[in-house]
């Protein structure tokens, strides 16, 4: 009698632990994901710089040809290290100015193609550094007819 009342005691107990453990885990999972993600993270992100808008605006089709292309960001990035280069459909960098602050707004960077641009898909490749040192980059596209 004794073994068959510890037998289901002592499955039971070891069912039960396993669950809990389960149980912890998945409590646990997302709280330790929004820990690490909330207040370092959120702290770094209203210090990074953001992308406000481009010109060309990213995925759009012109009709006529842009005689540069214009970023904006949140605050004004440190030249140094910062660049903005364009790419053909083929993925060749079509030859423009070095990528440079707009005069009294440095939020603003822009290049300018050295020739017209001819109609095709055009990659943006852009990478800044921000106030704080952090690098950020990202691509957008934009098309000519
Ligand atoms: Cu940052």
């Amino acid at each position: 009698m004794r073994s068959s009342e510890a037998e289901p005691r002592r499955s039971g107990g070891i069912g039960w632990i396993p669950m809990t453990a389960v149980i912890l885990a998945l409590a646990a999972g997302p709280a330790l994901v929004a820990f690490s993600g909330t207040p370092e993270a959120e702290a770094a992100d209203a210090l990074h710089l953001t992308l406000l808008g481009t010109f060309p605006a990213a995925d759009t089709v012109l009709t006529e040809a842009p005689d540069e292309v214009r970023l904006w960001f949140s605050e004004a990035p440190q030249m140094r290290g910062s660049s903005v280069r364009l790419a053909d459909a083929g993925g060749e960098l079509v030859p423009t100015t070095e990528a440079a602050p707009e005069d009294g707004d440095e939020t603003q960077v822009f290049i300018t193609p050295e020739a017209p641009l001819s109609a095709g898909t055009y990659t943006v490749h852009w990478r800044v550094i921000a106030q704080d040192g952090h690098a950020q980059n990202g691509e957008f596209d934009f098309q000519i007819e």
